[in-house]
């Protein structure tokens, strides 16, 4: 079998202008559409569509849309609150979770709501959860970091699933610019599946106790091929990734050094010297990541940050700069993309 047809039936996605989705509705099935937009809506299926809109831009000359797309025709539906869409081979759920004082419970209740549709369904192969939070950084009515405040109801929904450790998907947690929190997850149902960390930092899940009252739940990566013994041309989920070592931030206060750690955590992460461990061997480097967002702290720093990325990036790359706060108040960027 040649490579192509390996890949055919492995998920793929493109950024788009805002009005050009129905180009891409017009050729072909849409598994989802993700507008990084001005403002944040609950999901909803509209013209058998199934959409998100996400507070990730200032004004829509700077949005986008991640368009998901299929092979097959989909179907959609709803199920306690969250979104979905599915062809029978990839599950995509949407939900969101409007603003209040302690997320905890609300996070629980949707997170419930999307893994108890993955067993439904039958999609029991997360590999990508993406979160979208409001204030990321603020305390919440008691007290409470928001992004820990999150981080505690969903260690709670994967501890009830028992969803251990080793099987949580690739995520991204990052700030947006209103909304309360928006998720979207991609399962799959006979995907083979590997959770690949990074030998350089600390595993999430074993953060210690200083960064929240549970750790966050995420892979670093997740490598996703047709079959198990399937090594080498499969796809790598990357995880947002940001300037830690160990499980400490390093570089405070300066963006060079913080977007050169990011960018070298990506391509240990993704290089055969770390996949080793998992016995993939496929030659990844930097050069191979695609589907790219880069989310920038502070809007003045976006031409420096994009300079960087463009020196080690393939100049073919589809990629997206966004200006959110970050999951630690001493982070100033997190990258996160695709090896497909
Ligand atoms: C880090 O490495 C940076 O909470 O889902 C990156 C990716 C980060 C995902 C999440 C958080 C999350 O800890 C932050």
């Amino acid at each position: 079998m040649t490579q192509a047809q390996q890949k055919v039936n492995l998920p793929s996605s493109v950024f788009t202008g805002l009005t050009e989705v129905s180009n891409v509705a017009a050729t072909g099935n849409v598994l989802g559409v993700i507008n990084y937009t001005t403002e944040c809506t609950d999901p909803r299926v509209e013209n058998g569509l199934l959409t998100l809109d996400l507070h990730m831009a200032a004004d829509l000359g700077e949005a986008f849309a991640e368009v998901w797309t299929t092979a097959q025709p989909v179907e959609t539906g709803e199920h306690h609150g969250v979104f979905y869409s599915h062809d029978g081979e990839y599950l995509l759920v949407a939900g969101r979770i409007a603003p209040t004082g302690r997320y905890t419970e609300d996070t629980r209740a949707a997170y419930v709501a999307a893994l108890d549709l993955m067993d439904t369904l039958g999609y029991k192969n997360c590999f990508r959860m993406w979160n979208f939070i409001n204030d990321i950084n603020a305390d919440n009515a008691e007290g409470l970091e928001i992004y820990r405040d999150f981080c505690k109801g969903r260690a709670e929904a994967f501890e009830l699933f028992h969803f251990g450790d080793k099987e949580v998907p690739s995520a991204t947690g990052i700030g947006s610019q209103g909304g309360g929190i928006a998720f979207y997850f991609l399962a799959s149902r006979s995907a083979a599946l590997t959770s690949v960390e990074n030998s350089k930092q600390m595993a999430a899940y074993h953060y210690p106790r200083q960064y929240g009252p549970r750790p966050p739940k995420f892979a670093r990566a997740t490598y996703l091929a047709a079959t198990h013994t399937d090594r080498r041309s499969g796809q790598v989920y990357v995880a947002g990734t940001a300037s830690i070592r160990g499980h400490e931030t390093l570089h405070d206060g300066d963006i060079v050094a913080q977007v050169k750690l990011s960018l070298d955590n990506i391509e240990h992460l993704i290089s055969d010297e770390n996949l080793a461990d998992y016995e993939i061997t496929q030659g990844n480097s930097l050069l191979n990541l695609d589907n790219i967002k880069v989310y920038v702290r502070h809007r003045s720093d976006i031409p420096t940050v994009r300079r960087m990325c463009e020196e080690r990036f393939s100049p073919n790359a589809a990629v997206q700069y966004l200006n959110v706060d970050v999951c630690r108040a001493d982070l100033l960027v997190e990258i996160e993309g695709i090896v497909a």
